[in-house]
């Protein structure tokens, strides 16, 4: 059994996507970051980095609990738990799929994030974090939006990759964006946003923030 550790916010959604997708048995706790539960003792010993998400397989690999945080890792570990789905089998395919999973950990995330600290977060804008995070933002969307003029999905078919980006486009209007201004992502959003494991996956936990 996996305990999913998590809350309402892309990241924690990225694996309540997965595990619904995989059809992966686990039990969900909330995390309420807005109460700073991410700090209590009993979290941290799971995550001593204070971000959810989290999991707990009871069963890892050397059937002992493995307790696991950062959602790029979570995928990739899930993926592997449950025969490899959603990574591409072959080598070239594979490493692409983690390349557009790193660009989604290092760059869409941390970027959009910020965007939303400033633009949402603070009573008192902060005109430099918004045009610097907004300008980023809409960069990233560039280059999401070439890749998928040329291919379906990030990595050629439906991966990990393109489950760690849409809960994270699924806040366009948080970051400020257009999504007419970038038909190849929304047509990609839209696709991925009918899969009914992601409609599942996206209501974990049901409380919106
Ligand atoms: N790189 C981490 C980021 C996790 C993260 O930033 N989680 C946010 C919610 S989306 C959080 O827990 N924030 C709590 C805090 O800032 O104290 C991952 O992908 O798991």
């Amino acid at each position: 059994m996996i305990d999913l550790y998590t809350w309402s916010t892309p990241n924690g959604r990225k694996v309540s996507i997965m595990l619904e997708e995989c059809g992966l048995p686990y039990r969900m706790h909330t995390v309420n970051i807005g109460k700073d539960e991410q700090f209590k003792p009993a979290f941290l010993a799971i995550n001593p980095n204070n971000r959810i998400p989290a999991i707990v397989d009871s069963e890892g690999p050397d059937g002992k609990p493995l307790p696991l945080f950062e959602s790029g890792a979570i995928l990739v570990y899930l993926s592997g738990k449950s025969g490899g789905r959603f990574l591409p089998q072959t080598d070239r395919a594979k490493y692409i799929a983690l390349q557009w999973l790193m660009f989604q950990m290092g760059g869409v995330g941390p970027m959009f994030g910020q965007a939303h600290h400033f633009m949402r977060a603070k009573k008192d804008e902060i005109p430099y974090g918004t045009e610097r995070y907004g300008d980023e933002a809409k960069r990233l969307y560039g280059v999401l939006e070439k890749r998928l003029t040329q291919a379906a999905y990030l990595a050629d078919e439906y991966s990990i990759a393109d489950i760690a980006t849409y809960p994270w486009v699924a806040r366009y209007e948080w970051h400020r964006v257009d999504l007419a201004g970038f038909p190849a992502v929304k047509r990609w959003y839209d696709t991925i946003g009918a899969r009914p494991a992601v409609v599942r996956g996206m209501a974990v936990p049901p409380v919106t923030t």
